[in-house]
């Protein structure tokens, strides 16, 4: 088995695309979490702009946790595949631009000094949602969190990612360097805005007068990020390697749209990610509620209500009886709270939509959207349930259903009994908050509503709400999620 590598990649096939760059040019960036997301994503912006001569960005890459990422791309030199899927079509690209990655918790001083070296200009991240250490339902970075006391008891070794961030930017300041722009690429509402907050919180446990010079000196611009990038299975792998000849470890798939909204306020060097695709912008807020309320939201509709169903992946989920108008009706729920964006379609945009969770080839997994829905729901659901409550549209049908999925997916058992796994870092509290209401099914519902790290207080208290939410997870309890989607596709909605 040969790898693909720097020495190797000349062996593969006339029709895959290759780097022709210098990869030995400075790295302008830092990126922490150095996943299947960022590589189909920012590192692919960031191989163009160095394929059209700009120099300079190169990105060190950092897993924050495990070192698996590390195992697959250290002995590439950092190469990766890009395999883009769009139906029968297969789109090859080896990307070049990350050169290699850092385990933080083999070495957490490393991955310092890299984020204090004099040429990094920019430090970017996909830590996913729980990554920043936030509380779900405030934004605020969570104090009680072991690792963040830990960080602020002891930044020489951090262990979170904005006790990394903090370190780096000590040691800049130690060192009379400029900062580096903060760019958050992670699915959060006001992503720029709340790591900074981070940040500052964490700074200011530490040492004031290096929490004053972040304040004044480092940017934290907001981004908003899409493509879909399902989990590469062992067979991707293997058929890369009987098509081209190498194996690729660290090959990722996904499909042909890519969108990147960056609001433009750096404070150090900024590549000119303009010219390769990327809208840069003063306001990103309106970009990234939309994106978050239609497309994260009816995924994670389809990831409770089509897993519970037995849908493997997203496509066969869309094409069961009642989910069309099931989404279509979460997306006429989310739109309604939106105000409009300069630029943003919302018709076009769902019509795309619909066409990219048909993309059967990329086989994308209703558990893997699954995971972590502690964390998602506030800017995925609740945000538009509250909003849409607010302005007296009634009961949000389909996003209470979705609901309705999530909490019966907290129990472990789908339609028929299947077992799956809660993969999420509150799966204790909700198990243990489904074990106190004892099968009183209003009990259950109510029990996980008081979870206030996720739901705050407010939609507890609404009780036409409430008493919805129960009818819908007792249907889904008492007869099947299938039969409740078949439903509500084949019923008028009554609106409370
Ligand atoms: C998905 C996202 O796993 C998930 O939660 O909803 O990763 C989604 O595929 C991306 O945000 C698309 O841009």
């Amino acid at each position: 088995m040969t790898r693909l590598a720097d020495e190797t990649m000349a062996r593969l096939p006339a029709d895959v695309a290759l780097p022709t760059y210098d990869r030995m040019q400075p790295a302008g960036i830092v990126h922490l979490g150095t996943g299947a997301f960022h590589r189909a994503h920012q590192a692919c912006f960031f191989d163009a702009l160095m394929a059209a001569g700009h120099g300079g960005w190169m990105i060190q890459g950092a897993s924050l946790r495990s070192p698996a990422v590390a195992h697959q791309m250290n002995p590439q030199d950092g190469l990766f595949t890009v395999l883009v899927r769009d139906g029968g079509e297969e789109r090859l690209q080896v990307v070049g631009s990350v050169r290699g990655v850092l385990v933080a918790p083999d070495d957490p001083s490393a991955l310092v000094s890299a984020l204090a070296a004099p040429e990094v200009a920019l430090v970017t991240l996909t830590v996913t949602e729980k990554g920043y250490c936030l509380d779900p339902a405030t934004g605020a970075l969570r104090m009680d969190d072991p690792a963040v006391a830990a960080d602020i008891a002891d930044l020489s070794a951090p262990r979170t990612a904005p006790g990394f961030l903090v370190a780096g930017l000590a040691a800049r300041r130690a060192a009379g360097l400029a900062p580096y722009t903060v760019l958050s690429c992670d699915n959060l509402p006001d992503n720029g805005e709340r790591t900074r907050a981070a940040v500052l919180a964490l700074a200011v446990a530490v040492d004031e007068a290096l929490a004053g010079w972040i304040e004044r000196e480092v940017a934290f611009p907001s981004s908003m990020v899409d493509r879909i990038v399902p989990a590469t299975t062992d067979d991707d792998l293997d058929n890369f390697e009987s098509a081209t000849g190498l194996r690729d470890e660290a090959l990722v798939k996904t499909e042909p749209f890519t969108q990147w909204v960056v609001e433009d306020r750096f404070c150090n060097r900024r590549p000119p990610l303009e010219q390769f695709g990327v809208q840069m912008t003063r306001d990103v807020a309106g970009w990234e509620k939309a994106k978050l309320r239609l497309l994260n939201g009816a995924h994670s509709a389809i990831a409770y209500l089509g897993g519970l169903a037995g849908h493997r992946y997203v496509h066969q989920a869309m094409a069961a009886p009642g989910f069309d108008r099931l989404i279509e009706t979460l997306w006429d729920e989310a739109q309604a709270t939106l105000v409009p964006v300069d630029g943003f379609d919302p018709a076009v945009y769902r019509r795309q939509l619909k066409l990219r969770f048909a993309n059967g080839a990329l086989q994308h997994r209703t558990h893997q959207i699954a995971m972590d829905g502690s964390q998602k729901l506030p800017q995925r659901w609740l945000g538009t349930i509250r909003d849409y409550r607010r302005a007296g549209y009634g009961v949000p049908a389909a996003l209470t259903l979705a609901l309705a999925g999530w909490m019966h997916w907290q129990s472990g058992r789908g339609d028929g009994g299947v077992g799956h796994r809660v993969d999420d870092p509150l799966a204790v509290e909700t198990g243990a908050a489904l074990a106190r209401a004892a099968g009183d099914r209003a009990a259950e519902v109510r029990s996980l509503l008081a979870i206030e790290t996720i739901f705050a207080r407010d939609l507890a208290a609404d009780e036409p709400f409430v008493a919805h939410l129960i009818g819908d997870y007792c249907r889904i309890v008492e007869t099947s999620a299938a039969a409740a989607i078949a439903a509500f596709g084949a019923t008028d909605l009554v609106r409370a």
